[in-house]
Parts: structure tokens; C-alpha cells; sequence
């Protein structure tokens, strides 16, 4: 039996940088989740032709919100349901299993690397039949839907037994439940020697990976400890829970910090990775070494020739304005295409279809491939231990002569954190507005040479999009302002300075970057605006 109910619209629903985010008890409002799903469904015709993914990184509620999804799913006549078993499916592998069976789009569950459980996020990822987030015209028109929505269909049947495999059917809608890990590991033994990353894996090499509770505990057990034979143990807070065990699941030196303790610790592992709830993000740590995410894509692209899949060649690589120059200058020696779009994964899209790119990566912790299109924590990991077991090298030593090579691009993000979304919005439109008077003028030495906002122009689908301002100084550095799309309560100011140097490639960050840090708060006047004398989070 089908059920239609009336409702009335929720005024914030609109996507955010990857998704819909919330904090948990506004996503568990009543009708809420189903207005949402209901106005994606009414932006997609001919739903009896089409077929979804659903999963999710088993925050709380995921299971709840699954059997939502899937009743309204029957309720408007979708053909088929594949979904993860147990509800779990982290991100980059739903991107993979999107790819792999022409499915007309996935939902994925996750706040991604924000803290979950009753007082923490919950969220919800679209994908669309590319394999990665919906485009900005289509999230724009889900909200135009979420802002008149006056009823959803729901089918009135019992929950679906998540935790079986195999297929069954509910009025027209074909379920099946699905094993999330399988297709996902066969796709990286395509891309990687597993033979020789069992052979570093087997050896006297130490090697730990954080799960952080997220949903890629399972993934990297079967992937590391089952296939390439790392001890029993290797990965670390393995099962994904509700509430990430209390932790917030964002793999940076902040949150992460039982592991970073441990790669500074006399007994440091020689490599360890972390990744975040949903599984696309990952941070790399060597002994007493951390290797600042928009360096890794740099070491990554220029070492491409070491990895199987790509020893024929790759296309260009692409990276977040906010990300560091640092791969803008490994595309150059390369001799390859160099790509900068706004922030989010969804902005590579386009490049990976047209074979522009390869490559892509994010300041965010975020690296990745046209292998999905997604970033991918696990697909990270595997490419530093294929760079080691090359190389025989330490991850101290590979990002050493990258350095030595390329030079090195000193880089920190300054967030400042709940301001008050119209303060937040004063604060940039002001700076914007005052970007061209800053031509010429110096602060503590460095000189402005241009300012101005960020704006991309997709070469594909020709669509234009601002993102932030960025201030460019004479000797090459440079900082970007945005305001992030993805917090669920107030605005976090997001400040990204870089400096590039050719000696000193061993200072703290903090040293090299102190003026420019200061710079950018004398610029902003943040201070003025919200009080803050300092960044609440420094990555
Ligand atoms: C943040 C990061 C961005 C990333 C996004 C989603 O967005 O800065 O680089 O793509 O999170 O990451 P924002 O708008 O808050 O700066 V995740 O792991 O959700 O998928
Ligand atoms: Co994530």
C-alpha cells in the first residue's frame, strides 16, 4: 500500500558542498528526510526506468533514514534498490558501484568526517549516473522543490531486512542488498601490484591504519590485513559505530591525535594512514613525519609511473583553488594539464569525463583518481605503500627529495569556527569589495601583486562559478578566504596561506608561516568582525 502525506517545507534545505548536512536532530524532525528525498525524486523522470544506490558510514540514524529512503523509493515507482549490506557502503566505493552498474544515482548517507551520534551531524550524499555528487543546477533544483513540497509518498510495508544478501520485491521496485567491500577490492586490484604490496605488507615493515569507527574499518581489514597480509591489528578502531565511539572522525593532526601520538612515539610504525567516517578522506603519517595533504597529491602525481594502472601515461591533474601550488608545478615538469576548481569533489567531475585529468586533490585530506569519482582514503594508502615498496624509501625520505626537487609550499588552513552567518557574509562581501585597493600595498614584507575573487569556468559544461578570494604576494605566496559549506551550526571562516621557499625545507609550519598568518587576519580585519583573536582550528 502506498501512503501520500501531506507536508509542509523546511526552509533549509539546501545542499552544502558535498550534500545535505544537518545537525542529527533537525535531520530527525518530523517528515523532514522525507521531504528531502521526496524533492530529489521529483526532479527525476521516468522513475520506473531508473536505478539508485543507497548506503551510508552507519552514523546514527543511517539505518533509519535507509528504510526511508526505500519505502519512498517504492512508493514512486523506482525499478531497482542495490544497497550495501547493513546499510554500509563507504563513499568512494558507492561511487564504484554507481560506475559499475550504470545506476542512475546513489544516496550515501554520511556527515563525512563531522562527529555523529543523537547530538552530532547526519547527512546525506546525491549522486548522479556520473559516479559523483549532483552539480550545483541540479542541487539548486532539488531545493526549489524542498521550498514547495506539499506531499510524499511513502510505501507502508515492513522494514527490509538490511542484513541478508540477495534480491526481493516490493510493488514494482526490485531490492537488492549488496556486498559493499567485493567489487570495490577487485577495483583496486586493477589499479595496484597487490603481490608486491603484500611482500612490504608481509615484511618487517610497520604498518597501521586508522579507522576512526568510520565505515572503512571493514574495507581496510579486508584489504590489508586478508589480501596483503598485515598482521592481525594493523587497522586500528575498526568497527564503524553510531557515534565513531565518541571521536570525531576527521583524519587530521587534531582529531586523529591517539595516532599521530603513536607516529611520534619511540615506537613509531614506519607508515600509517588515517580516514575519515565516510572513507574519502585520509591523512599519511611516516615515522615522526606528516605529510600535509596537498603535498601528498603532488608526491602521488609525480610518482604516477610507479603504479600499474597508470604506467602507459596519465592525463592532467586538477586541485582545489584553496589547495597549495604545490602540483602545479609537478604538471609543469610533467609536461601535463593543470586544472584549479572551487571546493568540493563535485567541481573534477567534468574533467575526469573528459579525460582532461587523472588526478585530483583537495587541501582537505582529500586525494583521488578517475578510477570513481570520488575522493578515496583507501586508494591513497595503497599508492604511498606501492611508492615505498618501489622505492625502498621512508615517507620522510620520498617527501624530502620532493621537496628538494620541487621546492616546498609551507602550508596552513586557519578555520574560525560558529561566527554568525551574517557576520561571516559581511566579512567577505567587505573584503571582496575592498580586494582591488589591496594591489600594491605591502604587510610585514610581503608585497600584494593581484587579489580578487575566485572563479571557475567549467570547460565542459560551460557553467560559471565564484568561490572564495585569493590574494596573490610577489614572492609566490598566497591567501584564499572562504566561508565553508558543510558546518552545521553558524559559519566557519576559512583562511588558506601557502608560501613557497626553496631552502628551509625543514621548519615547522607555524615558523614559516607566522607573518602571513598574521597578514591574513590584518587583511580580513577577522578580529573586528567576530571578536576572534586567533583560528579555533589549525590544520
Ligand atoms: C570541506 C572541505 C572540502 C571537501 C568537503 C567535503 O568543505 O573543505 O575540500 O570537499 O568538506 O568533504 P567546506 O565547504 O566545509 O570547506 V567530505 O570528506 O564531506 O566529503
Ligand atoms: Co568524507
Amino acid at each position: 500500500m502506498i501512503n501520500i502525506v501531506k507536508t509542509t517545507p523546511y526552509s533549509d534545505q539546501k545542499m552544502g558542498t558535498a550534500g545535505l548536512r544537518k545537525k542529527t536532530a533537525i535531520a530527525m524532525q518530523e517528515n523532514y528526510f522525507e521531504n528531502f528525498m521526496q524533492s530529489i525524486f521529483n526532479t527525476i523522470p521516468a522513475l520506473d526506468t531508473k536505478s539508485f544506490l543507497i548506503g551510508g558510514d552507519g552514523r546514527y540514524y543511517n539505518t533509519i533514514a535507509i528504510q526511508k529512503i526505500i519505502k519512498i523509493a517504492i512508493a514512486n515507482g523506482v525499478k531497482k534498490l542495490y544497497i550495501g549490506q547493513n546499510g554500509l557502503v563507504s563513499t568512494p566505493a558507492g561511487s564504484h558501484i554507481l560506475l559499475k552498474n550504470h545506476l542512475d544515482g546513489g544516496f550515501v548517507l554520511s556527515a563525512s568526517h563531522n562527529p555523529g551520534g543523537i547530538d552530532g551531524d547526519f547527512g546525506i550524499k546525491y549522486a548522479n549516473a556520473s559516479g559523483g555528487q549532483c552539480q550545483p543546477d541540479e542541487s539548486a533544483a532539488i531545493y526549489e522543490q524542498t521550498k514547495i513540497i506539499t506531499e510524499y509518498k511513502i510505501a507502508v510495508c515492513d522494514d527490509i531486512d538490511l542484513s541478508k544478501l540477495g534480491t526481493m520485491t516490493y510493488e514494482n521496485t526490485e531490492i537488492e542488498i549488496i556486498d559493499p567491500y567485493q567489487d570495490y577490492i577487485s577495483l583496486m586490484k586493477t589499479i595496484f601490484d597487490f603481490k608486491e604490496l603484500k611482500t612490504l605488507l608481509t615484511s618487517n615493515f610497520k604498518f597501521v591504519f586508522d579507522a576512526m569507527h568510520g565505515v572503512t574499518g571493514p574495507y581496510a581489514q579486508k584489504i590489508f590485513e586478508d589480501e596483503l597480509g598485515a598482521p592481525h591489528g594493523s587497522i586500528l578502531n575498526a568497527n564503524p559505530l553510531e557515534d565513531f565511539g565518541g571521536l570525531h572522525p576527521d583524519p587530521n593532526l587534531i582529531y586523529a591525535k591517539s595516532l599521530v601520538d603513536l607516529m611520534y612515539s619511540d615506537n613509531a610504525p614506519d607508515f600509517a594512514a588515517a580516514n575519515d567516517g565516510d572513507g574519502d578522506r585520509n591523512m599519511i603519517l611516516g615515522n615522526h613525519f606528516f605529510v600535509n595533504p596537498s603535498d601528498c597529491l603532488s608526491i602521488l602525481t609525480d610518482n604516477y609511473k610507479l603504479i600499474p594502472a597508470y604506467q602507459k601515461g596519465i592525463f592532467g591533474v586538477a586541485k582545489s583553488a584553496a589547495t597549495s601550488s604545490a602540483v602545479k608545478r609537478v604538471a609543469k615538469a610533467l609536461n601535463i594539464g593543470f586544472y584549479e576548481v572551487p571546493t568540493g569533489w563535485k567541481y573534477f567531475i567534468h574533467l575526469m569525463d573528459s579525460n582532461r585529468i587523472t588526478f585530483c586533490g583537495e587541501e582537505s585530506f582529500g586525494t583521488g583518481a578517475s578510477h570513481i569519482r570520488e575522493k578515496d582514503g583507501i586508494w591513497a594508502t595503497l599508492f604511498w605503500l606501492s611508492i615505498i615498496a618501489k622505492t625502498k624509501k621512508t615517507v620522510k625520505e620520498i617527501t624530502l627529495e620532493h621537496w628538494q626537487k620541487y621546492g616546498r609550499y609551507y602550508y596552513l588552513r586557519n578555520d574560525y569556527e560558529a561566527i554568525p552567518q551574517d557576520i561571516a557574509d559581511k566579512l567577505m562581501a567587505d573584503l571582496e569589495q575592498k580586494l582591488p585597493s589591496l594591489v600594491g600595498q605591502t604587510f610585514a614584507g610581503y608585497t600584494i601583486s593581484e587579489a580578487h575573487p575566485f572563479i571557475y569556468n567549467d570547460p565542459v559544461d560551460k557553467s560559471s562559478t565564484k568561490n572564495g578570494l585569493i590574494v596573490h604576494f610577489k614572492d609566490g605566496s598566497r591567501i584564499v578566504y572562504r566561508l565553508s559549506g558543510t558546518g552545521t551550526s553558524g559559519a566557519t571562516l576559512r583562511t588558506y596561506i601557502e608560501r613557497y621557499v626553496t631552502d628551509k625545507l625543514l621548519e615547522e609550519p607555524e615558523t614559516m608561516l607566522k607573518e602571513l598568518s598574521d597578514v591574513s587576519r590584518t587583511i580580513s580585519e577577522v578580529t573586528k568582525y567576530t571578536g576572534k583573536q586567533k583560528p579555533d582550528i589549525i590544520t
